[in-house]
């Protein structure tokens, strides 16, 4: 018989988890593991992409055993079926990013005609280079006016009706030359996602391979687009991210303090928030009601955005942003938009959390709505914390439980710090990995999924990696599960084999490189993309992998094709609604190979998907004519 112990134990491998599952249970507090058993037996058609309900002839589902109906009514067959709806998660999951990216290129406008307070430029230096790859005369100009026009450059290329992406051209040229054959260079961000949304409207695009050909381009308009966009914009308003020190866990929770999290995916916010906490009237409101102070911690992107430039804590990835409720010791969770479960406001109120959403995109039932713009985010921030403040004398003393001691992580590894720290070039990087010292270098990204013991798949697979001599950067909900790991200190170059620990020793950095936020994967292509250009190669041939251990949104969909149509191989933990067609399956995983010199890997097993990896690298390495 299982006891309760053995099944919460079978839920994740960080302790304090395990700690908070327990402590749930005996609030009576349901979690996304009990919804996600309650959901068991799960429905086959959806399971393997055999069900369409995109018109009201429908719903349809097709009989993967060939027995029942082969096609839907209007004809859709298994092919069409499976490729319709991963066009359409490409498209959500691109639509999201850049939408993110947007509301940044818009922040950067606001400042540049002055109407947001409290927002600046921090980087003056990434703007003009920007400006300078956007072809932006800026030499003698002042910063807000090269803003302006950065800004309106960067929103044209969302509906953009000529030309192409601008950072398309931080592709090797043999790269984008192949696109170009394709047919796959993005043309305008919104434009390809309205497209997709068009091509699987029924009776349109017909063809799978066709499909999935603009799902590729749907997914490099984010990747080369709306997600770059985010990431660069990011850096101007808030500073590029250097090495710096923090901690991870739910232990960076304070108990004397007024805790306040921040949660979701766009910096906007929690920037002002960061700035509010620093106000010595609000300093001086918590200390009256007897908190200590303010205490900040980040959950999932919206933490690592902190945490790379600011270096504030992170308190959890996906899988424990309802746990970090169940310490009872949280006064405020601010959210802003994107991966924020609709349970949140319901486990909140079993506590005395109190629930802020921020976006006029993303409101919640059960939280307070207060609306951010760049105009009002200054005062605003400063009532919400004050409103934080206010809710610490409702804290129940009893119901308080803070497990485990933070760990040490180093963060803010930006494409300008990792090159800072090899001494401003690619070359000792390159040397590195010709030497054989490094083996290749790795991605490792993406969220949790209950399908997967929370942060096995992205720890398991980083250890096995580094332990040969595999590089990894990584971001996301996986860079939290690494950094509780303790993946991500100086000292972890123990960890490593014998040329990677050399080279993270002589250079003072982890095994494990923290690059951000999962738009932030655009610094991991732009990186490669420089790497390629140093050597005159494509991406392609570079012993490069992505891989997503414990995906679970339709953004990493995104991400893995961005990925993939730049030649990197990507390997997945968790399958992808695919299987009910074998052909675009032996597309996926072979055909591709001859067509964007990548392909995909499904390999629940994160031992065997390391292996797997380490495999692929040797043969790149091999191609390359460098030693195994
Ligand atoms: Fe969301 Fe970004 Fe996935 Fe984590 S990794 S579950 S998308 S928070 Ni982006
Ligand atoms: Fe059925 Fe075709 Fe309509 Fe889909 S588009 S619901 S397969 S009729």
């Amino acid at each position: 018989m299982t006891t309760l112990t053995d099944k919460l134990a079978a839920c994740s491998i960080t302790t304090d988890a395990l700690a908070m599952l327990e402590k749930a249970h005996s609030d009576g507090v349901s979690t996304v593991w009990d919804r996600h058993e309650a959901q068991e037996p799960r429905c086959g058609y959806c399971d393997l992409g055999l069900s369409c309900r995109i018109c009201a002839m429908g719903p349809c589902r097709i009989d993967p055993f060939g027995e029942g109906p082969q096609r839907g009514v209007c004809g859709a067959d298994a092919d069409i079926m499976v490729a319709r709806n991963l066009g359409r998660m490409i498209a959500a999951g691109s639509a999201s990013h850049s939408d993110h990216g947007r509301d940044l290129a818009e922040t950067l406008l606001a400042v540049s005609e002055g109407r947001a307070p409290g927002y600046g430029i921090a980087d003056e230096g990434k703007l003009r280079a920007l400006a300078g790859e956007y072809g932006i005369a800026e030499a003698g100009v002042p910063a807000l006016e090269v803003a302006k026009q950065l800004a309106e450059a960067m929103l044209d290329e969302y509906g953009m009706r000529k030309g192409r992406l601008q950072f398309v051209g931080r592709m090797p040229p043999q790269r984008v030359e192949a696109w170009g054959k394709l047919g796959v260079l993005p043309r305008g961000i919104d434009r390809e996602v309205t497209e997709m949304m068009h091509r699987t409207h029924m009776g349109v695009d017909n063809d799978y391979v066709n499909i999935l050909l603009h799902g590729f381009r749907t997914a490099l308009s984010d990747g080369l687009g709306g997600s770059m966009i985010g990431t660069e914009v990011s850096d101007v308003l808030f500073g590029v991210p250097k090495p710096t020190m923090s901690t991870a866990n739910l232990g960076v929770l304070d108990k004397g303090a007024v805790n306040i999290l921040l949660h979701g995916h766009n910096p906007i916010v929690s920037e002002m928030i960061a700035q509010a906490v620093a106000d010595p009237e609000v300093q001086a409101a918590a200390r009256k009601v007897g908190a200590t102070g303010l205490n900040l911690a980040g959950l999932c992107c919206t933490g690592s955005e902190l945490l790379m430039r600011r270096g504030i804590p992170i308190a959890g990835n996906h899988l424990m942003t309802e746990l970090v409720l169940v310490t009872g010791a949280v006064e405020m969770m601010i959210v802003d938009y994107q991966c924020i479960m609709p349970a949140l406001t319901e486990i909140a109120g079993c506590y005395h959390t109190k629930v802020v959403s921020t976006s006029p995109k993303a409101k919640f039932i059960g939280a307070e709505h207060r609306e951010f713009t760049p105009e009002n985010a200054r005062t605003l921030a400063k009532e919400v914390v004050l409103a934080a403040v206010a809710n610490f004398p409702h804290r129940k003393p009893g119901a308080v439980n803070i497990p485990g001691t933070p760990v040490s992580q180093m963060s803010g590894f930006s494409v300008e710090a990792v090159l800072g720290a090899l001494g401003g070039t690619p070359q000792p990087l390159i040397d590195a990995i010709v030497a054989g010292k490094i083996r290749g270098a790795v991605g490792v990204v993406g969220c949790n999924n209950p399908k997967v013991k929370h942060d096995h798949g992205h720890v398991t697979l980083t250890r096995r990696l580094i332990e040969n001599d595999v590089l990894v950067l990584d971001t996301g909900c996986a860079a939290v599960a690494n950094a509780k790991a303790g993946l991500k200190v100086p000292e972890a170059a123990e960890l490593a084999g014998p040329g990677l620990r050399e080279v993270c020793k002589a250079l003072g950095i982890p095994p494990v490189l923290h690059t951000g936020s999962c738009v932030d994967n655009t610094r991991i292509l732009h990186l490669a993309g420089a790497l390629a250009k140093a050597l005159n190669v494509d991406t392609a041939q570079l012993p490069l992998a992505g891989a997503a251990p414990e995906w679970y949104s339709e953004k990493a969909v995104a991400i893995a094709f961005y990925v993939v149509a730049a030649g990197i191989t990507t390997f997945l933990g968790v399958v992808p609604p695919i299987l009910g067609s074998p052909n675009i399956v032996k597309l996926a995983t072979e055909g591709l190979k001859g067509v964007v010199g990548a392909s995909f890997v499904v390999e629940p097993d994160p031992t065997k998907c390391a292996d797997a990896i380490i495999g692929h690298l040797n043969e790149k390495r091999r191609g390359l004519g460098l030693t195994v």
